[in-house]
């Protein structure tokens, strides 16, 4: 194999699909970046601005060139400016998703849900009660619209609070209540972003960042975390359960679907329609011994947590799974889906589907997804896929064999009930130092790091230090492919924490879902600090996104941040044109919000930056 190739990536996978891909003359993303380096140096440490017409103005950091926009705008209110923008972008993506979830729960709770039903009751009664919704002799439905009508509600508040930010710890909350960046309402604190970042309104990049951490807590604690309660609620909270991952969870066999991007509505019911005894046999009819499907990225994890449905892989795979020949569509909603597989799927079988009005992509088949003929439009995408199957090349056909086994659908209740029933073992085992600290490690893949290296490598140095791992998203897949996701992936641990997952039975790194399930690791850490009696900014914890790319990742690490916690980059965000700004991300903000960032490529320096933030705060507790 080419060093080359070896190069981009960990995963044997990706090489073997690498090779094809170069065989068949087909390009991918690592060609694509390859042919934009180097990159623009005015957008790459975001002092470039577009935001008016008197531009596109730049700062030129190094030479005789200009310091000021035409406005007078300097560098450092160029860079704030646009990571504003990044997060308005992000938390938008996000919050937008939990708007979508709360319309299918109320087209539910209306008799129009076309085919979804309440699945977690218990969950419902458990929200009611937190807005304070009558349940008392009422039927689920009556309760479920209530609940969808109050986190509608959420998005166009214009005063706040929004009610899921009330799950922080009292003094997390009094402090963002005297900073001023309590979030008034979703989409305020967005539409806020656009107007403050216009020609000529907020020109304070401390000014602009409180903003930012603001409309970044009405995405975490917002309309991300409406996207997970309201999913669980129609969906089902995910339990532990196995499945396996990687391009080996194709069949050769069997007609190939795989669901992309992330909303589970759609692909909640292409779950149900492709075991349609009607879709079943009508496979066999066409030749193919079944109907196999699989996930990737978020919708991906989403019905893996709740299913089992096995991941072909995460971001950078989703144009080497086309090249297997072997897929017969690629379902699509929203979110992290590459315009390249409408080019790339035509030089195949391959139908590309596009389903969301929102989304739609050059060289798609576009079958709109509407929730109240939910069930139908699943069938008619499924009957789609296997028209398709009579219309493989064989010999084109190239799947590689790896996969890995992997266990998932640890949500909050799920870790609780392995714990029996209460959080208090886990406390034990962090303050006898059994388990050091838990730390969160998520978000995507970029090739411009070696594909799952930083996922990978980060997560294994840091349970040799027993911590804990959680993780989500691309990463969670990443850790899945790589085998850290099973109960014997213990003996890489260190003592301490091998043995807290020998006892359980659970794998040193949980799996809690999707990138808007990071919500639920925000709801763990408030009780995890209100049962300790402080706040999240005290507890032995940190984040990081070691391979991130998204806006959606800005949105998450200042919400992370302004939430009390450190996190740790893999990649730089495009702010280091302002020392003011970097210096403001990375060490001032701690002095005001008690979480700071800091930015390293290394995983594994990454790893002992974080251990010895997790053992200082230890000391901190006395613990
Ligand atoms: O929301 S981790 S590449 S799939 S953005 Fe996208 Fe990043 Fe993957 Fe999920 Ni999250």
């Amino acid at each position: 194999m080419k060093d080359e190739i070896l190069q981009k990536s960990i995963d044997p996978t990706v090489h073997d699909m690498l090779a094809v891909a170069e065989a068949a003359g087909l390009e991918t993303a690592w060609d694509r970046l390859a042919k934009q380096l180097p990159q623009c140096g005015f957008g790459e440490t975001g002092v470039c601005c577009r935001n008016c017409a008197m531009g596109p103005c730049r700062i030129d950091l190094f030479g005789e060139g200009p310091t000021k926009g035409v406005c007078g705008a300097t560098a450092d209110i160029i860079v704030a400016r646009n990571l504003l923008r990044m997060i308005a972008a992000g938390a938008a993506a996000h919050s937008d998703h939990g708007r979508d979830i709360a319309h299918t729960l109320l087209l539910t709770a209306e008799g129009k849900g076309g085919g979804y039903e309440i699945k977690d009751e218990a969950k419902l009664h458990r929200l009611a009660a937190e807005y304070g919704i009558p349940v008392e002799g009422r039927t689920k439905e009556e309760i479920a619209y209530d609940l969808a009508k109050a986190a509608y509600g959420e998005f166009g508040k214009q005063e706040g609070p929004i009610q899921f930010t009330r799950r922080a710890p009292a003094r997390r909350v009094e402090l963002w209540q005297k900073l001023n960046i309590d979030p008034r309402g979703i989409d305020r604190e967005i539409v806020e972003c656009m107007h403050r970042t216009h020609i000529g309104v907020d020109n304070d990049y401390v000014n602009l960042t409180l903003h930012g951490l603001r409309t970044a807590i009405g995405d975490g604690w917002g309309g991300s975390m409406i996207a997970t309660e309201l999913s669980d609620v129609l969906f089902g909270t995910p339990q532990p359960l196995w499945s396996e991952a990687n391009m080996g969870v194709l069949d050769e066999t069997k007609v190939n679907i795989i669901v992309h991007g992330h909303e589970p509505t759609l692909s909640e019911m292409i779950v149900a329609a492709a075991q349609d005894p009607e879709l079943v046999a009508l496979a066999k009819e066409k030749g193919a011994a079944g109907i196999n499907l699989a996930g990737i990225c978020c919708t991906g994890n989403e019905v893996l947590m709740r299913h089992g449905i096995p991941p072909v892989g995460n971001f950078l795979q989703q144009e080497l799974m086309v090249m297997t020949g072997a897929v017969e569509a690629v379902v699509v909603d929203v979110q992290c889906i590459f315009p390249a597989l409408g080019p790339l799927s035509a030089c195949y079988h391959t139908q590309f589907i596009s389903t969301s009005y929102k989304a739609k992509f050059p060289g798609a088949t576009h079958i709109e997804f509407h929730e109240e003929h939910a069930y139908d439009i699943a069938k008619e995408i499924v009957r789609t896929a296997i028209e398709a199957f009579p219309n493989r090349v064989p010999e084109r056909v190239h799947i590689p064999q790896e996969k890995m086994k992997m266990m998932a659908g640890f949500s909050v209740e799920a870790i609780v009930g392995a714990l029996g029933g209460t959080l208090d073992p886990l406390l034990g085992t962090i303050k006898s130092g059994a388990i050091k600290g838990i730390v969160a490690v998520v978000g995507c893949n970029n090739p411009k790091i070696q594909h799952d290296y930083g996922h990978v490598n980060l997560v294994k140095e840091l349970i040799k230090h027993d911590i804990l791992v959680v993780n989500t998203g691309c990463n969670s897949i990443a850790c899945g492919k790589a085998g850290l996701m099973v109960p014997e992936a213990a003996e890489m641990a260190s003592e301490g924490l091998k043995g807290v997952c020998q006892a359980l039975g659970i794998p040193p790194v949980l799996h809690m879902g999707s990138c808007v399930d990071i919500s639920r690791i925000l709801v763990a850490c408030a009780a995890i600090a209100n049962a300790l009696g402080v706040d999240i900014s005290d507890l032995p914890v940190a984040g990081a996104a070691p391979e991130w790319m998204s806006e959606k990742a800005v949105s998450i690490g200042t919400y992370v941040v302004a939430s009390g916690i450190y996190t740790v980059l893999g990649v730089a965000p495009p702010v280091l044109g302002s020392p003011e700004v970097v210096a403001l991300l990375t060490a001032g903000a701690e002095g005001v919000v008690g979480g700071k960032f800091a930015v390293e490529p290394d995983p594994f320096k990454a790893a002992q930056l974080i251990v010895d933030h997790v053992n200082a705060k230890r000391r901190a507790l006395g613990i």
